[in-house]
Formats: structure tokens, sequence, C-alpha cells
């Protein structure tokens, strides 16, 4: 994440235009914001114990203080490359965080059947608000320039893929509680994940200037 983080500083660079700019500085954050998540969990601080029924699950709770601030961040760097409204922006980021948000509760509810109801919950959002993202969102990046519109349908698809399956990470492994996966593989499946998710989704967004050029050009 680090690593990532000073490769978009090198891109974002010498750009000068205001509103270009906004991409790299969201981009930056979205990495360091998991840098120091990641940070705090390697050294213990974003680590805690639930007690579910009799069983102690271990949760690393900074995977939600960094999805809370680096999943709009993400959303908000689309809706820009899309050129979205104010309701359209505010809709997606309102049911991010309504997701992140109720995900947390289901990751510290006390008893199996309330997880997975609280996991139900966040689910449900998710679905919607990849409907927003297909939908409302879709048809702008269609009347931007073709090369936009591409690079925006690239990540659009990349986002669907990955954010489906963080709900099926969590249920499978430890919060699910029905044990198919073991901690060890959870943690490297959320680790791939966010990388991806985030630097695999920089790299894509930040490639060609000449087309964050032609998304913030008023057509
Ligand atoms: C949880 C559990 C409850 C159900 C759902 C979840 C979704 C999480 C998502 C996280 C995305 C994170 C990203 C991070 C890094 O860039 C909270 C796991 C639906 C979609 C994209």
């Amino acid at each position: 994440m680090t690593l990532g983080t000073l490769y978009f500083v090198g891109r974002g660079r010498g750009v000068r235009d205001a509103k270009m700019q906004e991409f790299y500085i969201i981009t930056i954050f979205i990495t360091s914001i998991a840098a120091v998540n990641y940070f705090a969990m390697a050294t213990g601080f974003g680590v805690t114990d639930v007690m579910v029924g009799d069983e102690a699950l271990t949760i690393y709770w900074a995977r939600y203080t960094d999805w809370l601030f680096t999943t709009p961040l993400l959303l908000l760097d689309l809706s820009l490359l899309a050129g979205a409204n104010r309701n359209t922006i505010a809709t997606l980021i309102g049911l991010d965080v309504f997701m992140i948000g109720t995900g947390a509760i289901a990751t510290f509810a006390s008893t199996p059947a309330t997880r997975i109801a609280w996991w139900g919950i966040s689910t449900g959002a998710l679905l919607v608000l990849l409907y927003v993202l297909v939908g409302t969102l879709s048809e702008k990046a269609r009347s931007k320039s073709a090369e936009v519109a591409s690079l925006f349908g690239t990540l659009r698809n990349l986002v669907i893929v990955l954010w489906l399956l963080y709900p099926v990470v969590w249920i499978l492994g430890t919060e699910g509680t029905f044990g198919i996966l073991p901690l060890y593989w959870e943690t490297a499946a959320f680790m791939v994940l966010d990388l991806s998710a985030k630097v695999g989704f920089g790299v894509v967004l930040l490639r060609s200037r000449s087309v964050l050029e032609s998304a913030v050009t008023p057509t």
C-alpha cells in the first residue's frame, strides 16, 4: 500500500489542472489510509476478540475503519470520471457507508443468527449500490468521450467483481462462523482483494493522463 502511494505521488507530479489533481489526491488518500490501517493490524492495535457464544473470534476491526474511508473515496473517483451529479454521488456514498456500518455490526454481533442477519442487510446495500453503478453512473459515463467511457467500463467491472467477493470471503471466513475458511486464508484473501481494489484500481485509473484530461473537459 505504501509503495502504491509513492507510485501515485510520482504519477501525479507535474499535474497542474485542479480537476485532474482531484483523481491523484483521492487515490493517494486511498492507499495511505489502507497503509496505516494495515500497520495498525500488523502491530496488534487494530485487532480484538469478540465472544460469539462461548467461542472467541479474532476480529481485525481496522479493516472497517479502512473501508469506511477508502470505499467512499473509490466511489468518488468513479463518480468524477463519469461526471456524476451531487445526488448520485450522495446516494452511492450513503449506500456505501450503510454497507460498511452494517457490516461492522455483523462483525461484532454476538450470536451466529444476528451476524448472518446483519451480513444480509449489508449485502443488500452492496447490491443496490452496484445497481446504481451499472444504471445511473454508467449512463452518465456514456455521454463522455469513447476513451473515458471505456476506462469507466473497465473500472466499473473491476469494482463489481472484486467488491462482490468481500461478503463471500466474510461469510466463508471466521466471521461467518461456519468455519469453512481458516483465519490465515481469510486474511490472505482480504489482502489480495484490498491490493487489487485499491492499488490495481489506481494503476488503471491513473494510467493515462490524456484520458483524465478528456474526463475533466466539459463537453
Ligand atoms: C462486509 C461484510 C458484510 C457484508 C458485506 C461486506 C462488504 C464489504 C466490501 C468491502 C469493500 C472493500 C474495498 C476495500 C478496498 O479498496 C463488510 C465484508 C457486503 C464490499 C473495496
